[in-house]
Parts: structure tokens; sequence; C-alpha cells
């Protein structure tokens, strides 16, 4: 595509910003979060999610000079170029990817006249392959060599084939039907696949595979392991075994599998969720309708992000906001921390999501950066980190921005009153207590007890996690850090640092076929390699 946007560098805003952040807004001044009415003001309000964000460093003047900032590099217009299909995952003049970047179509399947028709039109197709399957499943037209349903799915894939995924299913485990139930091998560590073997009705049990190049070495490897033992049980794996995989992979073998479901190479495999990568999986344990809710959150997210106003767009507003505290005011990681156990692997998919598209250190147009890129991200859910590592957010020397998330009402109807609050309040509680103590700190004559303050934070606040909050929140991140990428000016969508480790694994395994003596194959085959690399 054509180089329509500036170096962010080269912005007046960029230059304003940099002065502004000599003097960042002081959160620990009287009266600093009420003042002017800013915790109203700093909220903003969409269908599913609010930011509430006075407690961030910023102030009116650089919020403005945030939205210059997001304007003159065209953020907006590259995220809308982007969903109609842009050819995006490039870098110029340099072998690269070359490819549009349309997990946004995954979902762009609601409206009669969608954004990029073709890839919206290829989506549907599986979304309705999809449909007739679990139809299949639900009518025990699909059934075991016994007649019986299947009840269980072994999600077998790794990177974004897995983290997404199993994510979103961990975020959702409370919506599951009756007498379904997921388990997931990624690792290729052995004991990983037997230990599910070990728990799990075979004969009752379908294998998802799930690659989108159909031949990585973990996935095959955990695919044969537990082919073998389909095997073993005088079961017949053509009967139990489903595929995920891109158009034309080794693995797209429809002989070898009861139904196979297509991935198109426009969709990323860190962005590919709300593919078919997580969509066999959740339709198979939540059923068709909450996979659609699903993918309606995501949608609604994606039309919100293209609207140019910073405090009216929460990916946008988020990407700012990170960039303020990362680029300007010199923070090193971000930390997100769920108040909410439902999304305890959801950071673990946010790492590789943010980490994997903006750990780059080359533009686009193939030059050495010359700002930092993404941060290091890490989360644990609260309240348990509070009993943790929340002591260095509060004292520790490097300050830690961190985005909270939490939702005013619990999944489950069940809760207990204690001392007039429940548990969700007290949850919720929790949450207000630790946004509002970073940021305005405690002043103590002992320097021990003293807390500094000016911690930036926010909170992603929505009404409860459902199927279709969860398809939001998922997006949501997503464009955020599509939105960090474009400013950064790098390719979010490539992942050359990966493709190492898988050419690496191969060359060290040359070394160790057919020898059962690790130690010292260990040694040789490291220092060999050593040379060659
Ligand atoms: C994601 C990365 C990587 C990938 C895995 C699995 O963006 O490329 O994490 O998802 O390596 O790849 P396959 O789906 O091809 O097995």
């Amino acid at each position: 595509m054509e180089r329509t946007w500036k170096d962010w560098q080269d912005t007046g805003a960029y230059r304003r910003l940099q002065e502004l952040a000599k003097r960042p807004y002081d959160l620990t001044a009287p009266d600093a979060l009420s003042k002017g009415g800013r915790l109203a003001e700093y909220i903003c309000r969409t269908d599913i999610f609010s930011l509430h964000y006075a407690t961030q460093r910023v102030d009116d003047q650089v919020l403005d000079g945030l939205q210059e900032l997001a304007d003159e590099c065209g953020l907006v217009r590259q995220f809308a170029e982007m969903r109609r299909g842009a050819v995006m995952n490039r870098i110029a003049g340099l072998e690269s990817e070359n490819r549009q970047v349309l997990h946004t179509a995954c979902r762009d399947i609601f409206s009669d006249e969608p954004v990029e028709p073709v890839a919206s039109g290829q989506a549907k197709r599986e979304i309705e392959k999809l449909e007739t399957f679990l139809q299949e499943l639900e009518k025990g037209k699909l059934c075991n060599e016994q007649g019986e349903a299947f009840t269980t799915m072994i999600h077998i894939g790794i990177g974004g084939s897995d983290l997404g995924p199993r994510s979103i299913f961990e975020a959702l485990a409370s919506f599951g039907q009756q007498e379904r139930e997921v388990y997931f091998v990624s690792n290729v560590d052995p004991d990983a696949a037997a230990a599910v073997l070990g728990q799990v009705d075979l004969r009752r049990t379908l294998v998802n595979v799930v690659s989108k190049s159909g031949a990585t070495l973990e996935t095959l490897a955990n695919e044969r392991f537990i082919r073998r033992a389909l095997i073993e049980a005088d079961l017949d794996p053509s009967r139990h075994c489903l595929a995920v995989t891109g158009e034309g992979s080794p693995m797209d073998n429809p002989g070898k599998y009861l139904r196979s479901f297509h991935m198109y190479d426009y969709v990323g495999g860190r962005y590919s969720a709300t593919s078919m990568v997580g969509g066999v999986m959740l339709g198979f344990y939540l059923g068709f309708e909450p996979v659609m809710d699903f993918l309606r959150g995501a949608s609604l997210i994606d039309s919100g992000a293209e609207n140019p106003l910073l405090r009216e767009n929460i990916p946008l507003l988020l990407a700012m906001l990170g960039v303020w505290n990362h680029n300007f005011l010199g923070s090193a990681t971000l930390a997100v921390l769920p108040y909410s156990q439902a999304l305890h692997r959801f950071p673990a998919h946010l790492q590789q999501c943010d980490m994997e598209s903006n750990g780059k250190s080359v533009t686009r147009a193939g030059r050495a950066v010359s700002t930092k890129t993404g941060p290091v991200l890490w989360g644990e859910p609260g309240t348990n980190g509070q009993h943790a590592f929340y002591q260095l957010l509060h004292q520790g020397t490097e300050i830690v921005p961190i985005e909270f998330i939490g939702f005013r009402r619990s999944q489950y109807t069940l809760d207990i009153e204690i001392e007039g609050t429940s548990s969700q309040q007290k949850l919720l509680a929790n949450l207000l207590a630790q946004s509002v103590a970073l940021a305005i700190g405690q002043k103590n004559d002992n320097p021990n007890r003293d807390f500094p303050g000016n911690r930036p934070n926010s909170i992603l606040l929505a009404d409860r996690l459902t199927p279709a909050t969860m398809g939001a929140l998922l997006a949501l991140y997503e464009a955020k850090i599509v939105f960090q990428g474009f400013l950064w000016d790098i390719n979010s969508f490539d992942q050359e640092g990966v493709q190492l480790g898988k050419a690496l694994a191969g060359r060290f395994l040359r070394h160790m076929k057919g020898k059962k003596e690790q130690a010292d194959t260990l040694e040789t085959s490291i220092l060999q390699e050593a040379r060659l690399l």
C-alpha cells in the first residue's frame, strides 16, 4: 500500500508532547482526581465497555496532543484500510510476508454490506460449515462407533492456535453446555498429552487439530501421540479427528479427518481466535448462538475503532495512553490485571498478541527504529496479585502502568454476602481501591510506609463477562495493538523471531535423532550449532 502516514517523531504533536512530558499531571496533588469533574469526564463509554482513565497522568492538553498525534499519523485511516483489505503485512523493499491483514473479516458477517466482501464471504462459509457440523452432532448424525454422542474435545495447537482459544474457553467456561468438556494440548512435553489422555474417554472424544501452517512440530507430534492412543483403543482416527488449517497446507487433507475447517493466509495466528481456530472448539463447548454473540461483540469494537475521536474510541485511547506512558514517560512494562478469575489466561494471550506483534526493531520501510516499540506485557488476576507482586507496583523503583479489567456482575449467580457485601462487591471494591491508591499514593513520615503515588492506571469496566463481552475484549486489544504498531511504523503482523525458533529446533533435532543419551548430545549439538549461527 502507498505510504500516506508521517513518521511520528516528525510531527508537531510529538514535539509538544515531549515538552508536556516534562511536567505530567500530578495525581498526588490535593483534589487531583476530583478537580474539574475529572473523574466523571475522563470516562469513555461505549456499548459494552467503559474506560475510566482519570488515574492516568494526562490532562486536556496531553489528550489533545495525543489526538493530534493519532491524526497526523493517520492511525484510524490505516485501521480502516486494513479492514478493507490493504496489504499491510509487509516491509517495503525487503522480502516479507506481503499479505493482507483481515482478522476483522472473521466477524464482519453481520451486515449485508461487509467492508471486505471477499474475506467476509469466506468467513461466512466457514461459519455455515460450523453450524451444520454442530447440528449434526446435536442430532446424532455424527456420533462415535457405538452410536454415542461425543462429549469431549481435545484441542491441539500452539501459540496463536492455542493461547487465544484457550483464554476464551477459560473466560467462558461458565457458559458451557451440559455434558461437554474441552482439554488442551499445546506443549510438545509428552507429559502434557499423557495427562490429558489419562482424563478422557477416547471413545467419546473429538480431537481438534489446529494449525494454520499444518507443519508445526509440536502440533504434529501431539496429533500423532493422540492418534496412536486412538488406534490402540481400536478407534478409527478419521472418525474422531477434525482439522482447522490453512487452505492448501499439508494438513488440508479431508480424507484424514472427520471434518476440515479452513482459515486464510490473511488471518495471522495470534489474531485468529475469531476464525475457526477458536470457532470449532467454542462452538462444540458453548453452542452455535453464543459463538455468534462472541463474534458480534468483536464486530462492534471493529466498527467503533473507526471513530477518529480519541475520547470516544476505547482501543485508540488505550493505545495512545500506552504510548504516553511508554514513550514519553519512560515506563518499560505494562501490567494487565483482570479482576476476574475467568480471565486468568487472558494476559498470556495478550502477551503473545502484543509482544509478538510489536516486539520489533525495524520500521515498515526496513530501517532501524529510533524510538522504543512494544512494552513487556505481563499480568495476573486480582485480588490474588495484591497478595504478591503489588508491593513493587506501589513502592518499587520501576513504574508499571496498569490496565485493570473489571465487571459489575459475576458470571454465576452463586455468591455470598458477608458483613453487608457480596464477594463480587469485594472484588470490585479492591479494584477501585488499588486504582486510586496507586494514583494518589499516601504520605507517611516513615519512608518505608510512604506510598509515592503517580502510578498511572486505567480501568476497563463492563457489566458482566459474557460471550459478547469476551469478543469485544479480544477485539479491543487487537485494535489497540494494531494502532500502536501503526504509530511506531512497524509491521505488527509478522513474527520472524518465532520463525527462527521453529527452524533452530529442527537443526538441533537432527543431532538427537536415534540417540537416547541426551546429556552428551546436548553439549555437542550446542557447540556445533553455535558455530553455524
Ligand atoms: C502467531 C504465530 C505463532 C503461531 C504458532 C502456531 O501469530 O505465528 O504463535 O500461531 O507457531 O502455528 P500454526 O498455527 O501454523 O501451527
